[in-house]
């Protein structure tokens, strides 16, 4: 059984979103993903998501191709989760490249998907 791990904030689901854990899932047989907190949001950028992490975190849920789902509360716990649901490889989308080295787990990076963000999509209802 091959696990993968991922991590997001997932703030006003998009096709980004969808597409990288779809890719993820697809590099093994369990797909685990850490959707960051409210607070943990806050403490990194001064401010929360639009969407409360309850919903952000059931919206993963719901996705066929995520198993389990769980409250991401620092960026640096990665190793502590990747060992508690024993990741066999991290995934995350190339802005990430290089961040993360782990004990015991692969860390792999995949292209982002163009012309679709959260910012842009803040950007668009504000204008
Ligand atoms: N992503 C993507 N394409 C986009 C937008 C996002 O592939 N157009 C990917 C990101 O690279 C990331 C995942 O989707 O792997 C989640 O992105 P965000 O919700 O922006 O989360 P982020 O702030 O990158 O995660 O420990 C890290 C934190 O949880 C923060």
């Amino acid at each position: 059984m091959k696990t993968i791990i991922t991590f997001g904030t997932f703030d006003l689901f998009h096709e980004g979103h969808l597409r990288i854990l779809e890719r993820a899932r697809e590099m093994g047989d369990r797909l685990v993903v850490g959707v960051s907190s409210d607070a943990f949001n806050y403490s990194k950028k001064q401010r929360y998501p639009i969407i409360p992490e309850e919903s952000r975190m059931n919206i993963v849920r719901a996705l066929k191709c995520v198993d389990e789902v769980f409250p991401e509360k620092s960026m640096e716990l990665k190793q502590f989760y990747c060992d508690k649901y024993d990741a066999d490889v991290l995934v995350m989308g190339d802005d990430w490249s290089g961040s993360f080295t782990l004990q015991g787990c692969e860390d792999i990076y995949l292209p982002r998907t163009e012309c679709v963000s959260t910012t842009e999509i803040i950007e668009k209802i504000r204008s």
